[in-house]
């Protein structure tokens, strides 16, 4: 019943689409925007604003977020980068309010930067905990101030490359201290949108700490933080991650977890964070399954953390790629509506465990029952239980018959 618009709630990454240059880890930039003069100047980032609020207004994006250093200059100290910040900052509200797109979620950078070599929260330096805690206490005021419905915590170098030389223990008591010190100064200054954790596995580290939803679920329980975070899900992580990524999603949904996604490809040969668009209509399917099943993504929404190939110099084909993703979001929808109003799928799950509610049940309550219970049933029964069926073939067809 809900519209197309509020079940996807898509949004433009900043940094890939405004700062994105083209380079890689082998290759110097190869992208020249023609709106930007490749400085990292407020008046240039001031420039940049214009460029991206016409750009988004013309895709028909309701949403953006962003880093606070994709939006406003680094600067050697952190009182004149909090200045960069407010100035775009301000421009940005404006542009807002003037144009109807709204910042989806907003986090802080804290991976380009020398200083977080060893992390951020994880670092094995004091000094460097503390920039970390004020840089985001900065970037929830302002996602606060712009009316940011999520923040995001993308734990960038929060992990290790060598555990002869990490405590473990210690930098995971650092990253529990720094989101409860968060989720106090989110409180104290009334900001009310959803934390989220993004898992990724690796890369920029050996071993990042957030690895998969799994892994930010049981941060999030044993930490006492149930609740307060929820997560960001990329499909391109959860196939770093050997997953695919309905089951990253799944596993959130059933946490209630799941609470927005990073849309970009799930190819599983995938070796490393490549952010290509989505075109792939039996992965969006996949998605929207999910999200059907869970009514949709508030406050959370579908940004397209992707970027167009290094090969690209044509602005025209940003645009083009975002309506790409959109269309196969839209495709994906449609296909998994179909489904689900066919009834097949459900239907076939439910009488996949129809034994548990009748058959068995009504003589033994398996979730009641005592292992020597259940011995005496087979016993009494006299016979071995059933072979089970899970028609894998059938099932995995089933989008193809709606495409
Ligand atoms: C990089 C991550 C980030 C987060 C935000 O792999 O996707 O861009 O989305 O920090």
């Amino acid at each position: 019943g809900q519209s197309m618009k509020d079940l996807f709630r898509f949004s433009v990454a900043y940094w890939h689409t405004f700062r994105g240059t083209g380079s890689d880890p082998f290759g110097a930039p190869t992208l020249k925007r023609p709106w930007d003069d490749g400085t990292d100047s407020v008046e240039n980032a001031l420039k940049r604003v214009d460029v991206a609020f016409e750009f988004m207004t013309k895709l028909g994006a309701e949403f953006y977020c962003f880093h606070d250093r994709d939006v406003a200059p680094e600067a050697p100290t952190l009182k004149q980068a909090n200045a960069n910040l407010d100035k775009v900052v301000a421009k940005l509200k404006d542009k807002q309010k003037e144009t109807g797109v709204k910042l989806l979620w907003g986090t802080a950078n804290l991976f380009s930067h020398p200083r977080y070599l060893h992390g951020a929260a994880t670092s094995c330096n004091a000094d460097v905990f503390a920039y970390a805690a004020a840089q985001v206490k900065k970037a929830i005021e302002v996602t606060y101030e712009l009316g940011g419905e999520n923040y995001v915590f993308w734990g960038g170098r929060e992990g290790y490359t060598n555990l002869f030389n990490t405590d473990l223990n210690r930098e995971l008591a650092h990253l529990a201290k720094f989101m409860h010190m968060a989720h106090d100064h989110a409180k104290a200054i009334g900001f009310k949108g959803q934390f989220l954790f993004e898992p990724k596995p690796k890369e920029p580290t050996k071993h990042q700490y957030d690895f998969d939803a799994a892994a930010c679920l049981n941060f999030i329980g044993r930490n006492g933080l149930d609740g307060v975070i929820k997560l960001n899900l990329e499909a391109n992580h959860a196939t770093l991650a050997g997953h695919s990524f309905m089951h990253e999603l799944e596993y959130a949904r059933i946490h209630n977890a799941l609470g927005s996604i990073d849309a970009n490809t799930g190819d599983l040969l995938l070796g490393w964070d490549t952010d290509q668009f989505p075109t792939d209509i039996y992965l969006t399917t996949q998605i929207m399954l999910v999200i059907l099943e869970q009514g949709g993504l508030k406050p959370g929404g579908t940004n397209f953390d992707a970027k167009v190939r290094r090969e690209s110099f044509d602005p025209v084909d940003l645009f083009h790629a975002h309506i790409g993703g959109m269309d196969a979001f839209a495709r994906g929808a449609k296909i998994a509506a179909a489904i689900r109003k066919d009834g097949i799928l459900p239907e076939f799950v439910k009488t996949r465990y129809a034994s548990y509610d009748s058959g068995i049940g009504q003589k033994i309550d398996t979730g009641k029952a005592s292992f020597a219970e259940l011995e005496k049933y087979m016993l009494e029964k006299g016979e071995a239980a059933p072979n089970t069926s899970g028609r894998q073939e059938w099932i995995e067809n089933l989008i193809n018959q709606y495409v």
